[in-house]
């Protein structure tokens, strides 16, 4: 077990002379179905960072195909990071992470996700360079993490039923169940009664409703939910306030929390007390490391999300989620919940009492990479290096 006092907040990195993206596209094992879209199989955007040390780490771009979650999709983050965050970075004296991080700010609005598919893979740079892990690199704490299930918007109410079932027994410690207008309530009480109460599980608009909802949403607090998650606007805080002031439930920000001043303010406004943090989301491991803080010392709840990323992406995910704030259990579900082989060895598990093992003993990512499988995958490349700037 990593002593916290051992943290390095600078961890040393060499100037970055290569980044490779590519897109690969892996078929889900089902459907995963939310209130704002659909998707069937995972075009990924993955990238490999080398420095001028021949120091190579894998990271992966958390968008999806379209911008129904956040404005940002893969072909924007492409595009992104190759006209504007590689120039920024590559060939550059950027002596940490966190380095990296500041000099993907001034001038440079939004596109969180393509600045943290580079920032991360420097955070994994950095483990790799000292011989240690990701999450010992970022100061976690706990050896093994709490799981929750995401689980979309199902069919019917009876297979829902038989998933939440499904879940409870293989160990999950938390349910999300995705819901919209229409899909909500009823689902929701025929899973509590499955679940036996409310107490495991929690529901995700993904923004599907409104203020004019109130009296509707009221009538969740009759379950004894663990949380409501972005009920309203992907980019409210305001309106999530005046919400929250009429719920019980406490509301879970995703979307609408980009970084760390956006979780300030919704202390501020009240919009809700609990974050769920995705890296990804909030350009990167730098900016999660802010608000998990700021949410420590404000004693607001966080858990670490997920965006159906393959084992790459988890990795990043388990070992942020390895930090002491992170209370709650976190959307880390294991390779096999949504792929049929995964492109990581070994693969993400979970054990029966709903436990990810944080790989503290291997050191940078945690996981080998499956090289010879992503080639087969890809359907495009692009090399960025320090000639081409
Ligand atoms: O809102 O948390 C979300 C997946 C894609 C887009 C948005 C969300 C999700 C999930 C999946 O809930 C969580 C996971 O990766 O297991
Ligand atoms: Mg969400």
């Amino acid at each position: 077990m990593p002593n916290p006092d051992d943290h390095l907040p600078d961890a040393d990195l060499a100037p970055l002379h290569r980044i490779t993206l590519r897109e690969i596209r892996l078929p889900l094992v089902e459907p995963f179905v939310i209130s704002s879209g659909r998707e069937d199989e995972r075009r990924i955007l993955l990238l490999t960072l080398r420095d001028a040390d021949g120091v190579e780490a894998w990271s992966e771009c958390v968008a999806m195909a379209t911008p129904n979650y956040s404005p940002e999709t893969i072909d924007s983050c492409w595009q992104m990071i190759r006209q504007h965050v590689a120039p920024r970075v590559l060939g550059k004296e950027l002596a940490s992470p966190q380095a990296v991080h500041a000099a993907l700010q001034p001038a440079f609005r939004g596109h969180w996700m393509a600045k943290a598919a580079v920032e991360m893979g420097c955070w994994g740079l950095a483990a790799e360079r000292q011989g240690v892990s990701l999450a010992g690199l970022l100061g976690g704490t706990r050896e093994r993490i709490e799981v929750g299930i995401s689980l979309g918007i199902q069919p019917s109410s009876d297979h829902l039923c038989r998933k939440v079932e499904g879940a409870l027994e293989a160990g999950y410690r938390k349910v999300k169940i995705k819901i919209r207008p229409g899909r909500d309530l009823d689902d929701l009480r025929q899973a509590c009664r499955v679940a036996g109460s409310g107490s495991h599980l929690m529901a995700d608009a993904n923004s599907a409703y409104s203020l004019s909802d109130i009296p509707h949403l009221r009538q969740f607090d009759d379950l004894g939910l663990m949380m409501i998650e972005q009920p309203l606007a992907w980019d409210d805080l305001r309106q999530h306030g005046e919400l929250q002031r009429q719920l019980i439930t406490p509301i879970c920000l995703d979307e609408s929390i980009t970084d760390v001043a956006k979780a300030a303010d919704m202390v501020a406004l009240g919009s809700g007390r609990i974050i769920n943090i995705k890296p990804g989301r909030v350009g990167g491991l730098s900016s999660s490391l802010e608000i998990h803080d700021l949410c420590r010392r404000l004693d607001v709840a966080v858990w670490c999300g997920g965006m159906l990323e393959s084992g790459i992406g988890r990795a990043y995910n388990v070992a942020l989620a390895s930090l002491p704030g992170f209370t709650l259990p976190g959307d880390v579900s294991p390779s096999a919940r949504y792929w049929s082989q995964d492109i990581v060895t070994p693969e993400w598990t979970m054990d029966d009492t709903g436990h990810v093992q944080v790989p503290f003993d291997r050191p940078g990512i945690g996981v080998e990479v499956d090289v010879e499988r992503i080639e087969q995958l890809t359907v495009r490349s692009e090399v960025l290096d320090v000639a081409s700037q």
